[in-house]
């Protein structure tokens, strides 16, 4: 498997780990069929009945590598289906997986790699996690990867627009905020983080795997439809803003080191 991602097994738990620490571990191309597989991985083996999904290093996962960008903005790859066939067909994976998900969020997670952890069933966050969600709009572009249809479940409407739009990387939600407004199931200290994520999963692995990914159904089959309906119109969406004078200079200004200037345009 590629190294971009590190897969183990331990007493019925498979960790998936983002493993490209410099950079926060953002998601290229590379990285995100890396995760498709393990995560196809570990619905095929009958003796994984957890997953951990974590990262590597200070962050849990930035989102679109947008120094990849570059080939999204010359035509080369298309927007929309970027999403359509990377992150929406993870997170319809993730939310299908018959098993329980348990995001260890060890650090910042912003934009998709914000949307990723909403894909987990269960969410443990160290103390020094934090949520960017605002970093689609702070680079001109609509949230994604289910941002839009999970977000306000969770938090409510209310939250979720407030996050959706001002929560960018000098506003970011800490993990005791998130827990208290219900995003981040526990909290707790850094040099715990993964033993506690071991011992939940291995109690979620030890019930019976079944009823559990029948509950998951439950629980988002009936959501199933209008979350695929909801990430096919974020690509659509996405395939617009990402044509805006806004969303170049939002990552113009992001590879530059620099504060963006917005004209609305
Ligand atoms: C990065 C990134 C990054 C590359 C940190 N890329 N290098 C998907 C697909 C298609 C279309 C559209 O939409 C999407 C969904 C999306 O995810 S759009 C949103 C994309 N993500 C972002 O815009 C987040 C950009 N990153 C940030 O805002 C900050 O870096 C965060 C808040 C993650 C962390 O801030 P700091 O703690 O201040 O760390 P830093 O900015 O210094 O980052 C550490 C390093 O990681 C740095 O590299 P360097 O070589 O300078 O040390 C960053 O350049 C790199 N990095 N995010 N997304």
């Amino acid at each position: 498997m590629s190294e971009t991602v590190r897969y183990s097994v331990a007493a019925g738990v498979a960790t998936i780990t983002l493993n490209r620490p410099d950079k926060y571990n953002a998601l290229n191309s590379e990285l995100t069929a890396a995760l498709q597989k393990a995560f196809r991985n570990a619905a095929k083996d009958a003796n994984v009945r957890a997953v951990i999904l974590t990262g590597s290093g200070k962050g849990f996962c930035s989102g679109q590598d947008l120094t990849e960008f570059e080939r999204i903005r010359s035509g080369e790859i298309s927007i929309g289906d970027h999403l359509r066939n990377g992150y929406n067909a993870l997170l319809l994976q993730m939310l299908d997986l018959p098993k329980p998900i348990l995001g260890a969020i060890n650090g910042v997670a912003a934009g998709a790699g914000a949307s990723l952890t909403l894909g987990c069933d269960f969410r443990l966050a160290s103390e020094d996690a934090s949520f960017v969600f605002g970093a689609f709009v702070s680079i001109g572009l609509v949230p994604d990867t289910g941002a839009t249809a999970l977000l306000p479940q969770i938090v409510g409407a209310t939250r979720a627009f407030e996050l959706l739009t001002l929560n960018n990387n000098s506003r970011r939600l800490s993990a005791e905020v998130a827990h208290s407004w219900g995003l981040v199931n526990r909290v707790t200290a850094p040099d715990q983080l993964m033993g506690k994520a071991q011992n939940i999963a291995e109690e979620l692995a030890a019930l019976p795997t079944r009823a559990i990914g029948l509950t998951k159904r439950a629980l988002y089959g009936n959501l199933s439809r209008a979350i695929a309906e909801s990430l096919e119109y974020e690509a659509q969406l996405q395939e617009i803003a990402a044509r805006t004078a806004d969303h170049h200079e939002g990552v113009q200004a992001f590879l530059e080191k620099r504060p963006p200037v917005f004209r609305g345009e």
